[in-house]
């Protein structure tokens, strides 16, 4: 049917068909529906455009949500979000053998090459360990420099929020620079390892909230910390008192720019040529500050032992609820060492086991009071079975 359209429509009909960015293409259809003739004739075109353009918009929504969706799950490159009980990020020079341990471990076929950056983004992979998940990130490999990079800054990032390091390094090549690159880079992207606690440790999370363990070694209340952090409008975040703390310790603790954390040295190819001798060097010069595993990827030997000690590295413990008459939860509830009754409590059910708290019986099997009633500040201990009743 002709509509009698204006020359402008039709030029500006062509340039919304050629248009293939979603968002342009909504501006340029607009555009087409005001240059569209009024006449009676073009009523049913008019509606045919008015309904396309509905569909954009809607489409358009569609993917902002999308992305948004993305950005709040973090799995957008390079951002990896935490998962499982605990996350430790291999962090080794290139070839230093940190993709063929992880597919050793997990399920994970990440490329193993004798070129470099073959994991040019932090890339995470679970290992399944007795009841949990651990995640186990690989760090793209480190050089002198790193910090420099753009990629190498964004994986340093990664680092920097990490739960555990393992520092992964290579008994088959030479000790001194592979730590030197590796301790260099960390320290110049301000990420401690090791150094001693301090009182409180702030870690800000994905999701979550506002999380506090450890209160009853706060000068203050929990409402006071919870007050602080809003008043700041700090969400997603971990504070936890590990020591007796003031308040002036918990401001300070927000501010710092430096990251302490664990770390552990996982020493890889414990079968190559020299790698006894090179194990023995590294013994020696880093044995006081770090933990040392040797192990073989290719050969499969101490993968076990390893496990464990990433998992004593985490500093969690595993607690399991249990219900009077039944046998206890094979998942346990993961909490940081040192937490409480109360931790647990909020864990299972906040409202009902916390607010509305009568009482809490923890069963030691090995122990030589093997049950006991305790309150809400009950420290807990790896292993715990705890019953939880409520008013
Ligand atoms: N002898 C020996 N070679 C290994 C072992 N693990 C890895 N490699 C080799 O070291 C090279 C680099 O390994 P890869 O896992 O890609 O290291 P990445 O760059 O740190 O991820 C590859 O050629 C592997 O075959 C091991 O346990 N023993
Ligand atoms: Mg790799």
């Amino acid at each position: 049917m002709p509509t009698n359209v204006t020359p402008e429509f039709d030029k500006q009909r062509q340039i919304y068909e050629d248009t293939e960015d979603l968002e342009q293409r909504i501006v340029e259809l607009e555009k087409l529906l005001s240059l569209a003739p009024n006449h009676k004739g073009a009523e049913r075109m008019r509606a045919d455009y008015r309904r396309k353009l509905a569909q954009l918009k809607a489409q358009l929504e569609k993917e902002r949500e999308q992305a948004r969706a993305r950005r709040s799950s973090g799995t957008e490159e390079g951002v990896v979000r935490k998962e499982g009980a605990g996350q430790i990020c291999l962090v080794g020079v290139t070839n230093s053998g940190k993709s063929s341990l992880i597919n050793a471990v997990t399920n994970a076929e990440f490329d193993v090459g004798d070129y470099p950056f073959t994991t040019p983004l932090p890339t995470p992979a679970m290992l399944a360990f007795e009841d949990i998940n651990i995640q186990l990130v690989e760090i793209p490999g480190i050089f002198e420099g790193s910090y420099d990079s753009s990629i190498g800054r964004q994986a340093l990032a990664v680092v920097r929020n990490t739960d555990c390091i393992a520092l992964c390094v290579d008994l088959s090549q030479d000790i001194d620079m592979q730590m030197n690159t590796i301790l260099g880079e960390l320290d110049r992207a301000r990420i401690r390892l090791n150094k001693e606690k301090t009182a409180v440790r702030i870690e800000r999370v994905g999701l979550g909230g506002h999380m506090i363990y450890g209160i009853q070694n706060f000068e203050g209340s929990k409402e006071e910390v919870i007050n602080y952090l809003k008043a700041r409008k700090i969400t997603n975040i971990i504070v936890r008192f590990q020591k007796r703390a003031t308040f002036q310790q918990l401001v300070d603790a927000m501010d710092a720019s430096v990251a302490y954390v664990r770390a552990l040295i996982i020493a890889t190819k414990g079968d190559a040529p020299g790698s006894k001798e090179r194990f023995q060097e590294l013994e020696e010069k880093y044995g006081d500050k770090f933990d040392i595993i040797p192990v073989s990827a290719e050969k499969g030997e101490n993968l076990d032992g390893m496990s464990w000690a990433l998992y004593d590295h985490l500093d969690i413990l595993r607690v399991y609820t249990k219900i009077p008459g039944r046998k206890r939860e094979d998942k346990p509830i993961v909490l940081p060492v040192g937490s409480v009754v109360e931790d647990a409590a909020a864990k299972v059910h906040k409202e009902l086991f916390v607010e509305r708290f009568k009482a809490a019986t923890i069963i030691r099997e090995n122990d030589k009071i093997k049950r006991r009633q305790v309150g809400l500040s009950y420290p807990l201990e790896e292993g715990d079975v705890i019953q939880l009743a409520h008013r």
